[in-house]
């Protein structure tokens, strides 16, 4: 299957199967493929009436819906740019996103339409959508006779700017055109045999890319089922696997299955595939699981910037701690970090990635889009990886300061910034500790002035106002000095060494309890 664009495809399984159910969703109606097509006519028709042309960024901050799904393929109909925001970003962290995005429409909880027509610039269109199919865009949406006619886009035109944050501390719009969406879902169909007989839970937020373009993408091309989750839980999944066949989720997500004496191979029998990415998948979590239900994870490699990029094969050995081989039309080297010759099999460097795939750069910054490619064209992953013999490709650190918890990025130098700035702060440094059940704990450790009466309570209250739940410390630890190396540079490796092993909650986190 060639796919155009995400939206052609999910047209053409309308037509093949106009009744087949797109999504169930427990304590809501089904959905089904026409019914979906019919929203997102409407949809667009509601886009159109707000002034929306092709070009123009829509920003989506909702609650999880198959209604946000349909405005997403609303936007593809149109031509906009779909920019979805975690739903776990304060107001200072949105102000930034429409300052820097310049939205047409912004399309916001409904408890939030109120405080944001008033808060948003003229500029900015202001509408609501609630989980329950409710708010003003499908009210106007209602009103309307749809759009048909999709405008043409081109593979090079945007599909979705998404935001990821910078060593900077200042987040980049990552652009995404169709074709870079299109082409990864369809090698990843073909990796992962996913047809319109699969039945996926998408347990997964529909604001990034593991959400959207992988496990939605992947279901609206191939014309399969999704049982679509406001959220994960580990119950609720295990309810439902009798009845799916593909879980795709963060290795959080495995993690925790593990832990329930209810994931046996014979509640499992009718899965034939669980996938992981997004963060590293602990060996022992891919063999507890294999053990527990004689199904290998299949483990891939992503980012924001590129889409998937390697995949564990589908048949053949699906090896614990590895990312295995690049995906159809998708090229990785491994390149010297410091002169970047390329290196040889068996040697660990810079991943670096060109292909179909990888994006046409960041939004509004030539700069430092241009310093993220090699002259040659491969974008610099920024994480580190060897092939080894048989050419699985092991990530084996990152050569960004980065925290990855729950399969969230959290960037230290944005914490960073708010510690330092709280009175009694000398200074400070933001590393990930190992976590039980997030992978990696956002961790502070603070210098603080003699005297300054300062503890892990007050500095989390002082910077939690503007910053995502998830991206605040879950411990702050305190240093008399931080480690540096010759050049003045703080030794974040040597900080980790020395505090591994140290997250507060350690112990009483092996069974389901779990601290901040
Ligand atoms: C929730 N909390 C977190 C996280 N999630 N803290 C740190 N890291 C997190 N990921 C906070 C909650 O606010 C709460 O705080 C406390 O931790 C416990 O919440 P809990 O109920 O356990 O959380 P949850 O709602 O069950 O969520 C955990 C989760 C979720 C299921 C792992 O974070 C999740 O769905 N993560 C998936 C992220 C994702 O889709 N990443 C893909 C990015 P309090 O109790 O204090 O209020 S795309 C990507 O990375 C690339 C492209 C790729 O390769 O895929
Ligand atoms: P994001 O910027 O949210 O797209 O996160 C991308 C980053 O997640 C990558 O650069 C890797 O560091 C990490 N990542 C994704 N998948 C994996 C994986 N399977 N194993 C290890 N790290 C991963």
């Amino acid at each position: 299957m060639t796919i155009h664009t995400i939206h052609d495809a999910f047209c053409q399984r309308v037509k093949a199967a106009p009744d087949k159910t797109m999504a169930e969703r427990p304590g809501q109606a089904s959905l089904t493929f026409a019914e979906g097509l019919s929203g997102v006519g409407s949809l667009a028709a509601a886009l159109v009436a707000r002034g929306v042309v092709k070009g123009d960024r829509v920003a989506v901050q909702v609650d999880k819906s198959v209604e946000a799904l349909l405005l997403c393929l609303a936007c593809q109909r149109v031509g906009a740019i779909f920019l979805p925001l975690n739903t776990g970003y304060t107001a200072s962290e949105i102000d930034y996103f429409v300052g820097d995005a310049e939205p047409r429409l912004f399309v916001c909880r409904p408890e939030d339409l109120e405080r944001l027509r008033t808060a948003m610039p003229g500029t900015v269109a202001v509408e609501s959508l609630g989980a329950r199919a409710d708010g003003t865009l499908l009210d106007l949406a209602a009103s309307l006779s749809p759009v048909t006619q999709a405008t043409p886009v081109s593979h090079d035109d945007l599909a979705a700017i998404l935001y990821t944050s910078g060593t900077t501390g200042r987040p980049k719009g990552a652009m995404l055109s169709h074709g870079n969406l299109a082409t990864n879902c369809d090698a990843l169909l073909t990796a992962w045999r996913f047809t319109d007989q699969d039945k996926l839970i998408h347990a997964l937020p529909i604001f990034h890319t593991h959400g959207l373009f992988v496990a939605a993408n992947m279901s609206l091309a191939a014309g399969a089922t999704m049982i679509f989750l406001e959220k994960f839980d580990a119950d609720t999944v295990l309810d439902l696997m009798p009845d799916a066949t593909v879980l795709m989720g963060v290795p959080t997500f495995y993690s925790r299955l593990v832990q329930s004496d209810r994931l046996t191979a014979d509640r499992v029998s009718n899965m034939r595939l669980f996938i992981s990415g997004s963060a590293p998948l602990l060996a022992d979590v891919h063999l507890a699981f294999r053990a527990a239900t004689g199904h290998a994870i299949l483990e891939r490699y992503g980012m924001t910037e590129t889409c998937m990029i390697t995949s564990n094969p589908y048949e053949g050995d699906r090896r614990a701690g590895t990312v295995g081989f690049p995906l159809q039309d998708v090229e990785v080297r491994i390149a010297n970090r410091e002169d970047g010759t390329v290196l040889a099999q068996g040697e660990t460097g810079a991943i670096q990635v060109k292909g179909p795939n990888v994006f046409g750069g960041y939004w509004r910054m030539p700069e430092k889009t241009a310093s993220e490619f090699t002259d040659d064209g491969f974008f610099i992953t920024g994480d580190l990886g060897r092939f080894d013999a048989e050419g699985y490709l092991h990530i084996v650190g990152r050569d960004k300061d980065l925290v990855i918890s729950g399969g969230y990025n959290v960037y230290p130098k944005e914490i960073e910034q708010l510690i330092d700035e709280v009175p009694g702060v000398v200074e400070s440094a933001v590393i990930g500790l190992p976590h039980p059940d997030f992978g990696e704990a956002v961790t502070a450790v603070v210098v603080a002035q003699a005297g300054a009466e300062l503890d892990e309570a007050s500095v989390i209250a002082a910077i939690s106002a503007g910053l995502a739940r998830y991206k605040q410390p879950k411990q702050v630890l305190f240093a008399d000095a931080l480690p540096r190396n010759v050049m003045g540079k703080v030794q974040k490796n040597v900080l980790r060494d020395t505090h591994a092993g140290l997250y507060k909650g350690e112990g009483e986190l092996s069974g389901r309890s779990r601290s901040r």
